[in-house]
């Protein structure tokens, strides 16, 4: 029996992981172990004999049995603690920096435009970029002979033989998301048209899409002059000085009557351009008083509604109020670039937190 003891025990203390010891405790104490086998010898044995015997055994079996407990706990400690030693993080650290994303100024200018226009009122409207010539063209006052459908290089959707659903085209502006707009909600609105536009035209100052952002305004009286307030409204806001003033020129459209382009004022000191000041001009912009031919087409009443319209491209006055130089550069996901001009992702623009911050 002292045999046993010094045995088991030496082995429960040698043994490495809770495997050995469930292997120790099947050896000395299950069914076919040797504790148990001794235990069946009490049987063989005198009545005397089985008196000093059998406690002996028990006690023996009690002490290998808390041994093994003893053992698998400490066992379990360990490995808690390698585990908690393996697993351990200092979350005072400061944080790695990660690479971040940023906001493409398109994207930028665009949020810029559309925070200025909302508080004049003006709602955001979209559309499809894949539309029907009649929406893009037969609407706008621009008939299949017309000599702008020529001027426009439109990209036409390619058509099977014997298709005869109307052509259709990728929008070569945002007017026929206007059109859509008033067929639906009639007047008086004030909407602008915010978008992607594509035009078969590819060299240092174009790219086939482009973004622009178009803006209408209906109602009973809207004249020029409300044209003429809104766009130096919109202009002093955007490029952030007070004051600046517009150069409106006649010009032809065939969506609108009068037409204008819009220039604004603008030096040029150094080879460096300053915008909103000086006595140079910039050209920005388009604009008129909607055709009535037009205001038909889209279901409103020319004779009771009028109102002006305006284009401009969004990606060319991104170029001048962050001073970048190359318009294909927007569109060639170099990440130097994005990471030189983009925006920091949180830095939403807001009239009352500066727009370029
Ligand atoms: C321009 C210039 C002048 C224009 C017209 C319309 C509509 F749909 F209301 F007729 N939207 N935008 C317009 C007018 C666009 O871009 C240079």
């Amino acid at each position: 029996m002292d045999d046993l003891k010094a045995k088991y025990l030496s082995l429960i203390a040698a043994a490495g992981d809770e495997a050995q010891i469930e292997d120790l405790r099947i050896a000395a104490l299950g069914k076919k172990g040797e504790i148990s086998a001794a235990m069946r010898e009490l049987g063989k044995m005198t009545p005397e004999e089985r008196q000093t015997a059998g406690p002996a055994l028990n006690a023996l079996k009690d002490e290998i049995n808390s041994a093994l407990a003893a053992k698998k706990a400490a066992l379990g400690d360990a490995a808690l603690d390698a585990r908690l030693r393996g697993e351990w993080l200092d979350v005072t650290l400061p944080s790695r920096p990660r690479r971040q994303g940023t906001i493409h100024p398109i994207s930028q200018v665009t949020e810029e435009v559309t925070a200025i226009f909302a508080d004049m009122g003006f709602a955001v409207a979209e559309g499809p970029q894949i539309d029907t010539d009649w929406y893009n063209f037969d609407a706008l006052n621009i008939p299949g002979h017309h000599p702008a459908r020529a001027e426009m290089d439109t990209f036409y959707m390619h058509r099977a033989q014997g298709d005869n659903r109307p052509p259709h085209v990728l929008r070569t502006h945002t007017s026929p998301v206007q059109i859509r707009h008033m067929e639906k909600f009639g007047a008086p609105c004030r909407i602008i048209a915010p978008g992607r536009v594509y035009r078969a035209d590819y060299d240092q100052t174009h790219t086939p899409m482009f973004n622009q952002v178009e803006g209408l305004a209906i109602d009973k009286d809207i004249s020029m002059a409300n044209l003429k307030w809104v766009l130096e409204e919109f202009f002093a806001a955007f490029f952030e000085v007070d004051g600046i003033k517009t150069r409106f020129r006649a010009s032809h459209f065939p969506f609108t009557e009068p037409s204008a382009e819009v220039d604004i004022q603008c030096s040029w000191v150094d080879g460096q351009l300053k915008i909103g000041e000086g006595d140079g001009w910039l050209e920005v912009l388009g604009s008129g008083m909607v055709h009535p031919h037009v205001l038909q087409s889209a279901g409103v009443d020319p004779a009771q509604w009028q109102g002006f319209a305006f284009g401009m491209g969004i990606d060319r006055i991104a170029m001048l109020k962050y001073g970048i130089p190359d318009l294909r550069a927007f569109f060639d996901s170099d990440l130097r670039w994005l990471r030189h001009y983009g925006f920091a992702s949180l830095d939403v623009p807001t009239l009352h937190g500066g727009l370029s911050r």
